[in-house]
């Protein structure tokens, strides 16, 4: 099952230092010590001073309403399909979490500033560290696809569960309004939580609670646990996600701004995570402290028997099935990673395409929001050509333009920033994860196109660089010509007011604001409007598409 590494490939996917170091500022670790702590201080002086507060299971109906008794077969059904989304989400997930292992707060990602990183490494300040550079091992056994810079696979699941998941919760959702189900998850009265707080002390002074039998109700802690897990966690697992899209970002700038700014969704993203990851351990626990086989009976073959050892059976398949499926899934990663990658491009490639790629970047940004700190990232080019362009300050430097256009041309740049400028202040969104806000100014991609005439046949362009990729060969990448012509894509030769740095694409960079940093080819040495991008390359519309996996439309 181990994939079969080139030596260049080993050397990114497997490095030599795969240690696994969390470490949290001391504020945040306070922080949760001070939450747990305080719950359980509390519960601990009113169990001491007051005695255990009256178990409320006792002093209700403990069969509840008999027309939500049980659980139907679709309830059924979507729990344990959501259970497996969920499982492979979370690990899809921390493949990604992996590829930059800081989370932050504030939109420069600025090293230090990170309020927990899951990497023993600080940046070091004394030389160039690009995000890659700062990406880490995780193990297969937790991650999907697992091992370091697998970003682009690992997205690839991810994104591919999303409809699934939505689907599988809209359709439990739905069932649980048509059905008097919801009674038994949505708290009926504000007495819901002091009864949890009740039953919250017992637990935490070590007394098991009367247990309702969950086949009828669930006691009141239970209820607003369950209650979170169903109406909280996705709704802010979504609104987190959609923030970190660059298209959504772009457009509408107040988005991110629900959880502070695109990091701080990165952040709850996390968080959700893992709260999900808290829940699923104590409530396995519970289910299993609580009566395994009566509870494995409810909510596998819905019957209220405690004896019968069908769901105990059933269940075990269950989980059998779903160490099976993330097997299959580490397969289907090394061996058949471009199924995957043709499997995400058909689903989200084609939503994405006919939702928020269609969304038009706007300004919004001004110069007090740019970032103190900027990651670079790529392999800066080492041709000789480029070298010596570099240090003749890019005097001899022509950008040849052609393909499918009527009037081919090769421009210095004086003769491109004749043609006319824009100016962009915009955040950058890495498919790491990180972010930064930058001023661009360059010439718009559609004076360009106006000066060379494209073909009608003409969808795609392509700009070539004069850096390598990851394991070597040109970095290119392809946009399609109507991205190219929205506000704000321009090639760039000025950032934050001062000539392009050569660390940051110098002579001239790609900005397409709709799209992941990736498409953003720097050090730019020529471009080609093509038909397709089909023909490119190996064909999947650049090289990080070709050769990680990475997908042609960026949009999220
Ligand atoms: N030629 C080239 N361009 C590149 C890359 C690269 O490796 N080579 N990396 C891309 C990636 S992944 C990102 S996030 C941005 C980083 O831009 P920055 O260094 O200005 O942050 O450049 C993009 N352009
Ligand atoms: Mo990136």
């Amino acid at each position: 099952m181990i994939p079969q590494f080139s030596s260049a490939e080993k050397a990114v996917a497997f490095p030599p230092d795969r240690r696994f170091v969390i470490k949290a500022k001391p504020t945040a670790v306070i922080l949760l010590m001070v939450i747990i702590g305080s719950a359980l201080l509390a519960a601990w002086i009113q169990y001491l001073i007051m005695g255990l507060p009256a178990d409320p299971a006792l002093s209700e109906n403990p069969t509840g309403s008999m027309g939500t008794a049980g659980f139907p077969a679709l309830v059924r059904f979507t729990h344990w399909i959501n259970f497996f989304f969920l499982i492979l989400l979370v690990r899809s997930g921390l493949s990604i979490l992996m590829d930059h292992p800081r989370l932050y707060w504030n939109n420069s990602c600025q090293p230090g500033s990170e309020w927990i990183r899951f990497t023993p490494l600080k940046v070091p300040a004394d030389r160039v560290w690009t995000a890659k550079d700062d990406a880490r091992y995780i193990s297969p056994l937790a991650g999907l696809p697992g091992y370091r810079h697998t970003v682009g696979l690992a997205r690839c699941w991810h994104f591919i569960h999303v409809p699934f998941f939505l689907v599988n919760g809209l359709v439990f959702i739905s069932f649980i309004f048509f059905t008097d189900h919801w009674k038994r998850l949505v708290p009926a009265s504000w007495q819901t939580f002091p009864d949890a707080w009740s039953i919250f002390v017992h637990y935490a002074t070590f007394h098991m609670p009367v247990e309702p039998n969950g086949f009828y109700q669930y006691n009141a802690l239970q209820q607003l646990a369950y209650f979170s897990v169903i109406f909280v966690l996705p709704p802010l697992a979504m609104l987190s996600g959609m923030a970190m899209s660059p298209a959504i970002e772009n457009r509408f700038h107040w988005f991110p701004k629900i959880f502070g700014n695109r990091q701080g969704a990165r952040s709850v993203h996390f968080l959700v995570m893992a709260s999900y990851l808290v829940f699923i351990i104590i409530h396995v626990a519970m289910v299993a402290a609580t009566g395994l086989a009566r509870n494995l009976n409810h909510i596998t073959v819905g019957t209220d028997d405690p004896n019968d050892p069908a769901g105990l059976y059933i269940g075990a398949v269950l989980i059998a099935l779903l160490i099976g499926t993330c097997i299959a899934a580490h397969w289907i990663s090394w061996r058949r990673p471009r199924w995957l990658q043709y499997a995400e491009a058909k689903l989200n490639g084609t939503l994405w395409r006919l939702s928020i790629n269609k969304l038009k970047p706007r300004r919004y940004f001004t110069k007090k929001d740019i970032s103190p700190f900027f990651w670079p990232n790529g392999k800066m080019p080492v041709s000789k050509e480029w070298q010596d362009l570099s240090l003749e300050n890019y005097a001899g430097y022509k950008l040849k333009i052609g393909g499918l256009v009527e009037n081919p041309v090769e421009l210095s740049l004086d003769e491109l920033k004749a043609l006319g400028s824009d100016e962009t202040i915009t955040m950058h969104h890495c498919i790491q994860g990180w972010s930064g806000i930058a001023q661009w100014r360059g010439l718009p991609l559609k004076a360009l196109a106006d000066l060379v005439k494209p073909h009608s046949s003409v969808t795609t362009i392509v700009f070539y660089s004069f850096g390598e990729g990851l394991y070597g060969g040109t970095y290119y990448d392809t946009h399609t010509l109507d991205n190219c012509l929205k506000p704000g894509s321009i090639l760039a030769w000025e950032m934050n007011y001062q000539p392009l740095p050569d660390l940051y694409g110098a002579p001239l960079r790609l900005r397409v604001e709709n799209q992941l940093g990736y498409k953003m080819v720097k050090w730019i040495r020529s471009i080609e409007f093509v038909e397709t991008h089909k023909t490119v390359g190996k064909g999947f519309g650049g090289k990080n598409e070709d050769e990680e996996y990475f997908d042609l439309l960026a949009n999220s």
